[in-house]
C-alpha cells in the first residue's frame, strides 16, 4: 500500500468518472470554509493539497517521486512522476478531464467500492487541486501522458485557453505550479523549517517515495532549476543545485521514523516491531490499511505518534485507544504465561507506556477528526481494527523475539515499582485529613480576614521576596507564602512524590481544601490564589511546577478562576522626581520615548547585586544614577527577582488591589504547563536546562 514501485499501464479511467459538482466562487467567497484559514496555516495548506494527490498517486503504486520547489516570485511547484492527469475530454461537456479537475470544486477521481480509484487523502484524488486554483492568482497544470506535454493555464481558477497539447514525451508525470493570491493571503511567507518538517514526515510515511524540497526563492535571475533525469519530469540531484535542498527518503517508513526518535536514547531491546496489514472493517466502503512501529528506549514519558490518512492527530483518538488498549493486554497475557514478572499482579496502562515510542498509521475511506482543532481521530471503527491487528501481531512478536519481551516486560516492571513506591509515599501523606487540621505551616503570613472571598495568597519564591511581600502587603486581605526554590528537585516525574515535598505540603494545608479523595473547594481558604515568581528561568520553572501541580490536583480551583499569575514590572525608569515601571519590553521603549529619553542615552543600569535579606530595604546604592549632560537625569533599573523591589515598590507595582494587573490562568494555560513539566522534569539535565533557557521568556509572554 504505502509502497510506491511504479507500476506500469494505469487502470482504466476515462473522463466520464470524473463527477461535476460545483464552480469555485464559493471558494474564494469563504476561503476558510476549505484550508482553514487565510493565515500561515492556510498557506502551507496549499502546497499540502498539491502535494497530496501527488502523494496519493504515489501510494496507488504509480509514482516514486515528488520534486517541491519555492520560487522566486512566491510560487510553488509541485512536480511527480505519476501517471499525470487525464486531459481526454468528457463526453457531455466537451471539456478536457484535467479543466474538470482542477475547475471543479468535488471533482476527482471516483473512489467506488470497486478498488479503483484512490485509496487514502484528507479527500479525493484531484480535489484540493481546484480550491488551491481558485486562490491562486495564476496557476499552470504541465501533464506529460500518453506521449504528450499538455499545458493549461489559470487564473484565480479561471483557465486562460482550452487545454494545448505543446509537445511530447516518453515519460508521464504532473507539474503543478501556482502562485497564492496576495487578495486572498495578507502575507505570503513560506517557513522552510515548516515545510521541511512536514515533509520529512510524509517521506516517512511513504515508504520508498522520494521527497524533494527545493528553496530556489533567491535565486533571482539566476535559471530557474528545471532538471533532468532520464525517468522523470523534473528531478535534479542536489548536486546540480544551487539554492538550499534538501531530499527524504526512508526505505524503513514508520520503523525508521521510530528509529529516528530513538536515535539518542538507549534502547531497552534490540527489534523494532512492525505491522503492516488491511483489513475489511463494517461501516468502510474499503479496506483499513494499519501499520504500527514500536521500540521501548531508557527513558520516562511515552511518544506516541499517531496518523490517520497521513494527517498527523496530536489529539490522539480511536487508534491510539485501541492501540493502548491491546498493548496492556497483550503484554500482561506474555507476562502472565511466561511469567518473566514474579508476583503475578498485572501491568497498567501507564506500566506499559514508560519509555515506548510508536508510531500509528492509519489509513481509511471514511475519516472523522474531532476535537475543537480536529486533531483527534473520531472514527469509531479505527478503534478495533488497531486493537486486534496490533493485538494479534505484537502477541506473536514477543513469543518470536522472547528477549526483546524480556526487555520489554523489565522496564514496564520498573515502573509498576515505581507507580507502587508512589503510592505507598502517596498514601501515607493524603490519609484522610493529613493534610487539613488547624496548624498552618508556619512559614504562612495569613491574612486576618476569613471570608475566603476577600482573601487572597501570594505564593512567592524564597525567604527574602518573603520579607518584603510581608512588608508590602496588606495585613488584613493578603496572605504570603513563601516557598523555597528547592521544590525544583523533585525526583523525576512524579507527582506524587511532590505532594511528599514539605514547600508543596505547606502550600496545601494553607490553601485548606485537602487534596485527593478528600479535596473539597467549599473549604479554600482564598478566592484570589497568587503565583508571584522571579521573571528568571528558575522563576518559570517554578511557575510551571505550581501550574502543573494545580492543573492535576486543584483543577476545581483554576475553573473557579481562583488561580492567578502576578505581573511585576520588569524595568523602573526614574526622571528625577518621576518614577515609572515598565511591564515589558515594549512599554520600556515606549516610555523612554514619552520621557524624551534618546536611543543614545538608553544605558540599563544592571543590578546584579544580592537579593535583599528578610526585613530589609532593596539596596539602592545598586541603582547608578547616570547623569545626563542634556538635563534629564535619569535611571533605569532591570527588576530580575521580587526580592530587589522594596516593599513599597512591590506594593504599588504588583501588591495593590488598585493598581497592580493579575492575569487569570486559564485552564489551557495550565494544561500547556503540564504538558512542558514532563520536559522540565525529565531525566535529560541538558535537554531540560536548554528547553527551559528556550522557553522561558516564551512561556511568560503566554502566561
Ligand atoms: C485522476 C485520475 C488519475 C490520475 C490523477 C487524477 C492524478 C492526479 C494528480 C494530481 C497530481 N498528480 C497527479 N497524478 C495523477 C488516473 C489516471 C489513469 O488512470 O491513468
Amino acid at each position: 500500500m504505502a509502497t510506491p514501485k511504479k507500476k506500469q499501464g494505469s487502470a482504466d479511467y476515462s473522463a466520464k468518472d470524473i463527477a461535476v459538482l460545483e464552480g469555485l466562487e464559493p471558494v474564494r467567497k469563504r476561503p476558510g470554509m476549505y484550508i482553514g484559514s487565510t493565515g500561515p496555516d492556510g498557506l502551507h495548506h496549499l502546497i499540502k493539497e498539491i502535494f497530496d494527490n501527488s502523494r496519493d498517486e504515489a501510494m496507488a503504486g504509480y509514482a516514486d517521486r515528488i520534486e517541491i520547489t519555492l520560487l522566486p516570485d512566491n510560487s510553488v511547484r509541485v512536480v511527480d512522476n505519476g501517471r499525470g492527469i487525464p486531459v481526454d475530454t468528457h463526453p457531455k461537456t466537451k471539456v478536457s478531464a484535467l479543466e474538470v479537475i482542477l475547475t471543479t470544486l468535488h471533482a476527482g477521481g471516483k473512489f467506488g467500492g470497486d478498488g479503483k480509484g484512490y485509496v487514502v487523502s484528507g479527500g479525493l484524488h484531484g480535489v484540493g487541486a481546484s480550491v488551491v486554483n481558485a486562490l491562486s492568482v495564476y496557476m499552470k497544470a504541465e501533464v506529460h501522458r500518453d506521449g504528450g506535454i499538455y499545458v493549461q493555464e489559470y487564473n484565480q481558477g479561471k483557465p486562460q485557453a482550452p487545454v494545448k497539447k505543446v509537445g511530447t514525451t516518453d515519460k508521464t508525470g504532473t507539474i503543478i505550479t501556482f502562485r497564492a493570491d496576495e487578495e486572498i493571503f495578507k502575507t505570503i511567507a513560506y517557513s522552510w523549517k515548516r515545510i521541511v518538517d512536514h515533509y520529512r514526515e510524509q517521506a516517512y510515511l511513504v515508504r520508498n517515495l522520494a521527497i524533494c524540497l527545493i528553496d530556489a526563492r533567491e535565486s533571482k535571475d539566476a535559471p530557474l532549476p528545471t532538471p533532468k533525469k532520464p525517468d522523470t519530469v523534473y528531478w535534479m540531484k542536489d548536486a546540480e543545485l544551487q539554492v538550499p535542498s534538501t531530499s527524504f527518503y526512508f526505505e524503513g517508513g514508520i520503523v525508521s521514523m521510530v528509529r529516528h526518535y530513538n536515535h539518542f536514547q538507549k534502547e531497552v531491546h534490540k527489534t523494532v516491531y512492525y505491522v503492516e496489514r488491511e483489513l475489511e472493517v463494517e461501516g468502510q466502503p474499503a479496506p483499513v490499511t494499519i501499520e504500527v512501529a514500536l521500540q521501548y528506549v531508557d527513558d520516562i514519558s511515552p511518544r506516541i505518534i499517531a496518523f490517520a490518512n497521513n494527517i498527523y492527530t496530536p489529539g490522539g483518538g480511536m487508534h491510539v485507544t485501541g492501540f493502548k488498549t491491546a498493548l496492556t493486554r497483550t503484554l500482561n497475557t506474555y507476562n502472565k504465561n511466561n511469567n518473566v514478572i514474579k508476583g503475578g499482579e498485572p501491568l497498567t496502562g501507564d506500566d506499559v507506556l514508560e519509555g515506548l515510542t510508536a508510531v500509528i498509521s492509519i489509513k481509511m475511506p471514511e475519516v472523522q477528526f474531532e476535537g475543537q482543532t480536529k486533531d483527534k481521530l473520531g472514527s469509531p471503527e479505527a478503534r478495533g481494527a488497531v486493537e486486534s491487528i496490533f493485538g494479534e501481531t505484537f502477541a506473536e512478536f514477543l513469543e518470536e523475539h522472547p528477549d526483546d519481551a524480556k526487555g520489554i516486560l523489565r522496564k514496564a516492571e520498573l515502573a509498576m515499582r515505581a507507580r507502587k513506591a508512589a503510592k505507598a509515599a502517596k498514601d501515607s501523606i493524603l490519609r484522610k485529613g493529613a493534610l487539613e487540621g488547624f496548624t498552618l505551616p508556619g512559614k504562612l503570613a495569613d491574612c486576618q480576614a476569613r471570608d475566603a472571598s476577600e482573601s487572597e495568597i501570594f505564593i512567592v519564591e524564597g525567604d527574602s521576596a518573603g520579607g518584603t511581600a510581608k512588608q508590602g502587603r496588606d495585613r488584613r486581605t493578603q496572605a504570603i507564602l513563601p516557598l523555597r526554590g528547592k521544590i525544583l528537585n523533585v525526583e523525576r516525574a512524579r507527582l506524587d512524590k511532590m505532594i511528599a515535598n514539605n514547600e508543596i505540603k505547606s502550600l496545601v494545608i494553607a490553601l485548606g481544601t485537602s487534596i485527593g479523595e478528600t479535596f473539597d473547594i467549599e473549604k479554600i481558604r482564598y478566592h484570589k490564589v497568587i503565583i508571584a515568581t522571579d521573571a528568571d528561568v528558575d522563576g518559570a520553572h517554578i511557575r510551571t511546577l505550581l501550574l502543573t501541580l494545580f492543573y492535576r490536583y486543584f483543577r476545581e480551583m483554576i475553573e473557579a478562576g481562583f488561580l492567578y499569575i502576578a505581573q511585576p514590572p520588569l524595568y523602573k525608569i526614574q526622571k528625577g522626581k518621576e518614577i515609572h515601571y515598565a511591564y515589558t519590553e515594549d512599554e520600556k521603549i515606549t516610555l523612554l520615548k514619552t520621557l524624551g529619553i534618546s536611543e543614545s542615552e538608553m544605558h540599563e543600569v544592571d543590578t546584579d547585586t544580592e537579593a535583599p535579606q528578610d526585613g530589609e530595604e532593596a539596596p539602592v546604592e545598586a541603582e547608578e544614577s547616570i547623569e545626563n549632560k542634556s538635563t534629564s537625569a535619569y535611571k533605569i533599573q532591570r527588576y530580575k527577582g521580587l526580592g530587589e523591589m522594596n516593599a513599597d515598590e512591590l506594593k504599588e507595582t504588583t501588591m495593590d488591589p488598585a493598581r497592580r494587573t493579575l492575569k487569570q490562568v486559564r485552564i489551557e494555560d495550565a494544561k500547556e504547563a503540564d504538558r512542558i513539566f514532563d520536559v522540565l522534569m525529565g531525566t535529560d539535565v541538558p535537554a531540560r536546562k536548554s528547553f527551559i533557557q528556550g522557553n522561558a521568556k516564551v512561556a511568560e509572554l503566554d502566561l
